[in-house]
């Protein structure tokens, strides 16, 4: 295990990198260097062909309590505008839009609690595996703010409107079993068991067709933003290079065979 600048911790095992925000005497709040270091670390296992999963999860006690306010005290302490938005532009919009970019599936590890922009970090990845005690808190109207990096895009698509409304106006905590029954989460797990059980699941995702996942996710992003008949054209092409690639042919032959196939994520 290497470390990036400390606040991140950095493991490949299996076709999986983990990567582990690690600030936990803040519940892994995100400074400015924490957020470059994962900026970089997510551009970094995009790139990278021997990832085919990525994991992102908390160290201690918490997923992500979002933006870390005590780094941002001196703004505060004179009457001179805020502005945010640049920060926002700087930092999280670019890990944001590359985790729902990478054509390859990026998995949630959500050890504890997730709130602003730690609770839209975990709605950005693909699915959320959730430990008893995770919690997910849009706690940005805490703050008198909107919620950002992606929340309002995620949230409504996850749960509906009406509950991210609700969730969004309100701050308030949801509890993992809740967050199962809305969807917000793919699966809760015994807190000892989550750090197994989402490596065994993201192994298993790294095991899989990579390409053929990532053009999935490239099809169902499309998808948010196209008619019906525009999609099944879309489906149509993405089928033609799926068509084309190692792993089409070794599941067909491998089937005909009667053997497990072997993927090789091209
Ligand atoms: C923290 C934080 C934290 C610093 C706990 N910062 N220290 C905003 C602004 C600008 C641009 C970009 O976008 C954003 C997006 C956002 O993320 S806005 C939302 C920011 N986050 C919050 O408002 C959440 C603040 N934290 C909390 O409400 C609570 O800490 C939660 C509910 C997450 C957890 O509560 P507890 O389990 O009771 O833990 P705690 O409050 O005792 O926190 C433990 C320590 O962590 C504590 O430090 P201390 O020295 O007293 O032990 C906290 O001060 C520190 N901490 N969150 N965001």
């Amino acid at each position: 295990m290497s470390s990036d600048e400390h606040s991140l911790l950095i493991a490949d095992e299996s076709g999986v990198r983990t990567i582990t925000l690690n600030r936990p005497e803040v519940l892994n709040a995100f400074n400015d260097a924490m957020l470059a270091a994962l900026s970089k670390a997510v551009r970094e296992a995009d790139k990278d062909k021997s990832v085919r999963c990525l994991l992102i999860t908390g160290a201690g006690r918490a997923f992500s309590s979002g933006q870390d306010l005590a780094d941002m005290r001196e703004r505060y302490a004179s009457d001179a505008p805020i502005e945010l938005g640049g920060h926002l532009r700087k930092y999280y919009n670019p890990i944001v839009a590359k985790l729902r970019s990478m054509e390859k599936p990026v998995l949630a590890g959500v050890n504890g609690v997730a709130a602003g922009a730690g609770c839209s970090l975990a709605l950005a990845c693909d699915m959320r595996m959730a430990a008893e005690s995770a919690s997910f808190i849009e706690a940005f109207v805490n703050v008198g703010l909107v919620p950002d990096s992606g929340s309002t895009f995620m949230l409504p698509r996850l749960v509906g409107v009406a509950r991210a409304m609700e969730m969004a106006f309100t701050g308030r905590k949801v509890k993992s079993d809740e967050a199962l029954r809305m969807g917000l989460v793919n699966r809760v797990v015994p807190d000892d068991e989550l750090a197994s059980s989402a490596m065994q699941l993201a192994a298993k995702l790294a095991s899989l067709p990579t390409q053929a996942i990532g053009l999935t996710k490239r099809a169902m992003n499309a998808a948010w933003n196209a008619d019906l008949v525009d999609q099944l054209d879309y489906e149509a092409m993405l089928q033609t290079t799926a068509g084309q690639s190692h792993d089409h042919r070794e599941g067909v032959v491998a089937f005909l065979e009667k053997r497990p196939p072997v993927f090789k994520g091209e």
